[in-house]
């Protein structure tokens, strides 16, 4: 896995004619990878999590999700985060930090890879009203269940919230509930249960 941060240049190639010009993205989006299991014993949470490729572009898009960004690709224990440039994946984070996630669980690979691929397309193609309101998505690889999560800025906002999670039901074409949970709760206790549903 590479490991240095490489930020796009906004170019694929040169451009000699009309038809090898990028189509350009609404706005930047960053790829993230952790693994967890490769975590030092008692190190803190994040300390394995890795900014990888800063893109712009639907040909950079298909070109990393193709070579690299498939949660087939990942061994247990493996995330892989697609962000809007500027917010890191963290509870921590200005943008996060009032915020929460709605979670889907997913027990077969092939699954998570086809949720995972028609989240980022919705994304990057700006599919969501609520776009502002969305931070980034999760797919995380686990030995129980493998999971995603699309992560939002304001969980009290519960009328966002709750298009955000309809919207992406119908991306992901799941009919199974959803829960939402806000990052404050996630913060105090591990157990707390989701506050919205869908
Ligand atoms: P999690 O996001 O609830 O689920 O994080 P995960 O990683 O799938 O858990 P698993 O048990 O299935 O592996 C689990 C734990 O990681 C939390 O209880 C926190 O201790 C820590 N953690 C997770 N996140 C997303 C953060 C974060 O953003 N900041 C900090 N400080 N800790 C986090």
């Amino acid at each position: 896995m590479v490991e240095t941060e490489v930020e796009s240049s906004g170019g694929v190639g040169e451009v000699s004619s009309e038809t090898q010009i990028p189509h350009r993205l609404e706005r930047k989006w960053t790829f993230w990878f952790d693994n967890q299991s490769k975590t030092r014993q008692g190190a803190a949470w994040g300390t394995s999590l890795r900014k990888l490729y800063t893109f712009d572009t639907v040909e950079e898009f298909w070109c990393l999700y193709d070579q690299i960004f498939r949660p087939s690709k990942l061994t247990a224990n493996g995330d892989f985060h697609m962000f809007k440039a500027g917010i890191e994946p963290k509870w921590e984070d200005p943008e996060c930090a009032n915020g929460g996630k709605w979670t889907v669980t997913s027990s077969r690979k092939q699954n998570l890879d086809a949720m995972w691929l028609e989240t980022l397309m919705a994304l990057i193609g700006e599919q969501f009203d609520d776009g502002e309101e969305i931070c980034g998505v999760v797919a995380s690889v686990r030995q129980r269940q493998d999971k995603l999560a699309l992560w939002t800025k304001t969980a009290p906002n519960e009328a966002a919230q709750m298009s955000i999670g309809r919207k992406w039901k119908d991306v992901i074409d799941i009919t199974d509930k959803i829960t939402y949970s806000f990052h404050d709760d996630s913060r105090r206790d591990k157990s707390v249960r989701g506050r919205y549903t869908v």
